[in-house]
């Protein structure tokens, strides 16, 4: 996985750290292959409640353009490669993913697309909430505003 803007930290997720992070993740590999372990409490820093992935996205099609109120996640690009962009009071981050042996933290108020799928991308996602539509803030102009009421913070894109 590469960091693309400078922004981006690498290393173990605190559960205070607003910012989004990469965190790479102890392997276990050896002649035979590749081999990662999750556990909650160490490489994932919250309560698992829900685990899903995201497989056969077609490279022309981006996904997410949401937000989430509530939600902790880890999101790991177990095979193929795609672009993840998180947004928040810190600005864009925007993360190559293609790395099983590496993932993105995010938690709080942040912004997510995913775009540049490849067809054999198969994302991988540690949630620390059960699925909750009600969760979601899917209006940009919603997030930006929000964004800025609690955080101060009015993005400029120059838009
Ligand atoms: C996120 C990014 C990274 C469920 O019923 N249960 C679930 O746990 C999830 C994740 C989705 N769904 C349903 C809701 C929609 O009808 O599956 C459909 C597709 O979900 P969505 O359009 O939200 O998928 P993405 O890829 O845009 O976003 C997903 C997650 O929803 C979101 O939490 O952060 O991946």
């Amino acid at each position: 996985m590469t960091p693309l803007t400078i922004d981006t930290q690498i290393g173990k997720p605190k559960a205070d750290n607003v910012m989004s992070k990469l965190v790479k993740f102890a392997e276990f590999g050896d002649h035979r292959g590749g081999l990662v372990a999750l556990e909650e409490g160490s490489e994932i820093p919250f309560k698992i409640k829900r685990i899903y992935y995201i497989y056969n996205t077609s490279p022309s099609i981006s996904r997410g353009f949401h937000a989430h109120e509530n939600l902790k996640q880890v999101v790991i690009c177990v095979s193929g490669q795609c672009r993840f962009v998180v947004e928040s009071e810190h600005g864009r981050e925007e993360y190559i993913l293609n790395n099983p042996a590496e993932g993105v933290f995010i938690e709080g108020l942040k912004w997510r697309e995913m775009h540049d799928l490849s067809s054999d991308c198969v994302l991988l996602v540690v949630a620390s909430e059960v699925y909750n539509d009600r969760d979601y803030i899917r209006n940009y102009d919603e997030f930006r505003q929000l964004l800025k009421r609690r955080t101060g913070v009015g993005l400029d894109h120059g838009d």
